[in-house]
């Protein structure tokens, strides 16, 4: 992937893209876009300039294929990735389930949206849909590893999400999630960091994405708040630099609360990726 040039003697920087995370139905999870009205958010994002989309799927059973496929192609958009913690919030489907048939039928949620994924060329975030964790350790590991194995079979990347303590008992912070990775020891799978989760589990932000280095797979952007980056005090110049310094090349999905409005906060985000990002990168505009 060619990079942007950096600075007179430099190194150049490494090409990054804008997502931003929608949903195709109304979720009990606030930071997604356009919740309910898919279409309205990928025209929407395609008109202010983003080069993807990161859709929210319950169950890909809900959505027309060939209608997605169509409308992606007619707004120039890709699908960075499929979120599925839809399946637990609505459906109750956790991966660390107490009872192995709630399990099962997580882990065969999960096989279907990392389908849909790989329809699209996209990858499948393994963050809400571990629930808390009521198994055993090894019953869990057990789980990620149907869904790993599933995923590599098809050429989608597997990123897992630590996610802040009050709403996960497990898997918090970026250094779990890297003991998780090695104990594994499956491919493909990445870390997602997000910078919310991080704001709240991390001493430092970007020592962290530092540490994390080239595990990063995918990463989300929102503020302290949840809001677009420059509605809290999160430093973005910083965990830019951090993201710089670690080479991370793929796409940046901002996941933000419709606050005060859906296109509002989709115009937000995208004047920080012009004001931050853009000028160092190459994205639709
Ligand atoms: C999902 O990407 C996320 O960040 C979590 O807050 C979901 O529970
Ligand atoms: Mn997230």
């Amino acid at each position: 992937m060619t990079g942007a040039a950096g600075p007179a003697g430099a190194a150049p920087v490494p090409e990054r893209k804008p997502s931003i995370a929608l949903s195709a139905t109304r979720a009990g999870f606030g930071p997604l876009l356009c919740a309910g009205d898919l279409e309205r958010g990928l025209r929407l994002a395609a008109e202010v300039g983003f080069a993807a989309v990161e859709i929210s799927v319950r169950d890909p059973a809900d959505l027309g294929v060939r209608r997605l496929e169509k409308l992606l192609s007619a707004l120039g958009l890709q699908l960075s990735a499929v979120a599925t913690g839809q399946s637990f919030y609505t459906d109750g489907l956790n991966l660390c389930d107490r009872e192995a048939e709630i399990r099962v039928r997580a882990v065969e949620r999960f096989k279907a949206c990392t389908d849909f994924a790989a329809r699209f060329g996209g990858a499948v975030i393994l963050g809400g849909i571990r629930g808390l964790q009521a198994c055993s350790r090894e019953e869990a590991l057990e789980a990620f590893r149907q869904c790993v194995a599933h995923a590599g079979g098809r050429g989608v990347t597997v990123c897992i999400e630590p996610i802040n303590r009050y709403e996960t008992d497990f898997l918090n912070t970026i250094a779990e999630v890297t003991a998780l990775i090695g104990e594994l020891n499956a491919g493909p799978v990445r870390i997602l960091p997000d910078t919310f989760h991080m704001n709240i589990e991390e001493p430092v932000i970007e020592d962290s994405l530092r540490r994390a280095g080239a595990l990063i797979g995918y990463v989300h952007l929102a503020d302290s708040n949840r809001r677009a980056p420059g509605g809290g005090h999160i430093d973005f110049a910083a965990v830019r630099a951090a993201l710089d310094a670690v080479g991370y090349a793929g796409y940046v999905g901002f996941e933000i609360l419709p606050v005060p409005d859906d296109e509002t906060a989709v115009r937000q985000a995208w004047s920080h990726w012009s004001d931050y990002w853009a000028h160092r990168e190459r994205g639709r505009r």
